[in-house]
């Protein structure tokens, strides 16, 4: 039996899967399953009120919104959710995802998103499992892991400073 998705990852377009791909590579890595939808607050507004009214009965936890140009996503997800939503800007316009962390981030007190950065789909995954380890112990190892396998990396690079 597969696990039950604990994160709901949207996205505003289908253009956006190679730039959000990292996300729920991150989360499958470190064993959580998660849901990926496309979705768009512009052109799908229905959609999104539904798939996040419906997202705790569903057993999610988090949320995590991916999106780009003037990036509404995550702000009107949270509006329907007091579930954490937490926002991927992305750098799909002209203006290099300037525009979707603005948007992103600039919320109004009373409605939060966290907001990583622009692009920042690997670090919005790793943000989500350490909300989600607060209540798992084994999720809190896997991710202590993680960081210590990132530090080895670092302190074993060889510089070839000839
Ligand atoms: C945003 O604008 C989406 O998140 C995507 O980045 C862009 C629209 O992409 P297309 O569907 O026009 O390719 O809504």
């Amino acid at each position: 039996v597969p696990d039950t998705p604990k994160v709901l990852i949207l996205m505003g377009s289908v253009s956006d899967v190679d730039l959000m791909r990292t996300c729920w590579q991150q989360l499958a890595e470190l064993g959580i399953a998660s849901e990926v939808r496309v979705a768009s607050a512009h052109r799908t507004p229905d959609l999104v009120r539904e798939l996040v009214t419906s997202a705790p009965g569903r057993g999610l936890r988090v949320i995590i919104a991916g999106a780009g140009w003037a990036a509404h996503l995550a702000g009107a997800v949270a509006a329907h959710t007091t579930l954490p939503v937490i926002a991927v800007p992305l750098a799909t316009s002209s203006l290099q995802g300037i525009d979707a962390l603005l948007s992103s981030v600039q919320m109004p007190a009373g409605v939060p998103v966290a907001t990583v950065s622009i692009n920042g789909a690997r670090n919005a995954a790793i943000l989500a499992a350490q909300i989600l380890a607060l209540s798992d112990e084994a999720l809190s190892a896997r991710l202590s892991q993680l960081r210590e396998s990132q530090a080895e990396k670092v302190s074993n690079l060889k510089v070839d400073s000839t």
